[in-house]
């Protein structure tokens, strides 16, 4: 589509059409919900979201607008749909990656939002209106929070597997920063919204083509009430536009997939997005991010779970091809980056890393600079603990040799499940993540194996 049939076409225009889709598959859902969606849209005097021309050029606002960034990406994907890795190993030394080194991971091109003309549905209240909540509120009328968060997304390492899809791509698709906003429970409690276990919230983006499929993902009301945020700000600004501009959701402990950007419309519903009368919305739930082994045609879609870490999901018989969700343990080394170094004039190197275990807590790291042969615990350092971000952990290599030496690292979390060593190969089919290796699947997603099998240093002899 080009973007000057995209711009010409009005927003009205775009919602009457999103309006008959929704009408057309409305019966199994609650056509009345669905209804009242559409109509508030297409109404003249209602604040109306405006998403024009995918691509266009994003001009910084005066007042309230997106801040500029200059990205300081690797790239893997270019634009429109830009895929870019924090580059280098050295981001994985600090607290917190810079907004401008902070990966990108766009499915579509960066849609241009007005803010101030910006309102966020809520659908799917039993026996009640639907909602339009604009920014104002949102940031206003709610307790405001501060989180730091560690995201990361599913494809990070998955080129350290053989033939998957997402060959060729490191370990930098994993950056922290600082995110404020609403806690999605305040709003939800404001309008009496069914938070009951079992039930699910559906967060669509405004970023997919109009007539859809749309990029939505369903979260578990359980963990969307124990701590996810709908963010205007990361680290301390309005949200650039890769990142979501005017507002996000963030699941903090769970893959990237999950934290919604330039966030549209929430569903409460009492099932993931599933089936037919959901089929402009499911392909990022129910068809990609799912565990495919080798020669599995597609997966088996579910209406619903109740485990969300891989290692659980993995280990279910109730699961045969686990979602993305909750985050395994896992650990960068950022220092030494690779290469030579020397010594400090003490005789001793410092390895620094991050460790992260989505929910859980990470409980040791082990550091081995013999490629895994012997290994020494690693301490902490740096801000006191917070819940959704990675750790820093140092570990002192005493009187390292010269010549060439594998760098490894190993987090362990607190239920003492271990980062696996290597990854396993296609054909063995693998269907657990154990000590030693972490299954195979078809796109290559959630490889927590020692990364990247670790860092050749060289100490120079002189
Ligand atoms: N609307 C929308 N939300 C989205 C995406 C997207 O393409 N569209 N990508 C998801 C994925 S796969 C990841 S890993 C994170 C990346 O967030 P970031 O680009 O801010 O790092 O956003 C998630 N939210
Ligand atoms: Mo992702």
């Amino acid at each position: 589509m080009s973007g000057n049939n995209s711009r010409s076409q009005s927003r009205r225009d775009r919602f009457v059409s999103r309006r008959q889709l929704l009408a057309a598959s409305g019966a199994a859902i609650g056509a009345s919900a669905f209804a009242g969606w559409g109509t508030a849209r297409s109404q003249e005097n209602t604040p109306t979201n405006e998403t024009v021309t995918p691509g266009a050029a994003v001009e910084p606002e005066e007042e309230g607008g997106p801040p500029d960034v200059d990205k300081d990406l690797e790239i893997y994907t270019p634009r429109p749909a830009l895929i870019g890795e924090t580059p280098g190993r050295e981001p994985y030394s600090d607290f917190i990656t810079p907004v401008e080194e902070f990966f990108v991971r766009n499915h579509f091109p960066v849609p241009d939002i007005d803010a101030s003309q910006w309102t966020v549905s809520l659908t799917g209240l039993s026996g009640q209106e639907d909602v339009e909540l604009s920014m104002d509120e949102i940031k206003h009328s709610y307790p405001t929070e501060t989180k730091v968060v560690t995201m990361q997304c599913s494809g990070n390492s998955a080129g350290l597997l053989p033939e998957v899809e997402f060959t060729g791509l490191g370990f930098g698709l994993l950056s922290t920063t600082t995110f404020t906003g609403t806690p999605v429970s305040a709003i939800l409690e404001e309008y009496d919204a069914d938070t009951s276990q079992g039930m699910w919230l559906s967060a669509i983006g405004a970023d997919s083509p109009e007539g859809g499929p749309y990029y939505t993902r369903s979260v578990p009301m359980e963990k969307i009430t124990q701590d996810c945020l709908l963010a205007y700000e990361m680290a301390g600004r309005p949200l650039p536009p890769d990142h979501g501009y005017p507002l996000r959701l963030v699941v903090p402990g769970w893959y990237g997939v999950n934290s919604i950007k330039w966030l549209e419309r929430m569903h409460v519903m009492d099932m993931m997005v599933y089936g037919d009368e959901w089929e402009q919305y499911t392909q990022w739930q129910q068809d990609s991010y799912r565990f495919l082994r080798q020669g599995e045609e597609e997966p088996q879609d579910q209406r619903e779970i109740d485990v969300y870490d891989i290692y659980d999901q993995l280990a279910s018989d109730e699961i045969p091809n686990p979602y993305s969700f909750e985050m395994d343990v896992k650990s960068i080394i950022g220092y030494p980056t690779g290469g030579e170094v020397r010594p400090s004039p003490g005789g001793t190197i410092e390895v620094i890393g991050v460790a992260w275990a989505g929910d859980n807590e990470v409980a040791r790291v082990d550091v081995s600079t013999d490629g895994g042969e012997t290994w020494g615990e690693a301490e902490f350092f740096g801000p006191v603990e917070q819940p959704e971000a990675w750790r820093l952990f140092r570990y002192v290599w005493q009187d390292p040799q010269p010549g060439e030496h594998l760098v490894v690292s190993r987090a362990t979390d607190d239920e003492d499940r271990n980062q696996p060593a290597i990854v396993s190969q296609p054909d063995e089919r693998l269907d657990r993540i154990t000590d030693e290796k972490f299954p195979w699947n078809q796109a290559g997603y959630w490889n927590n194996a020692y990364e990247p099998h670790g860092v050749e240093v060289t100490i120079p002899s002189d």
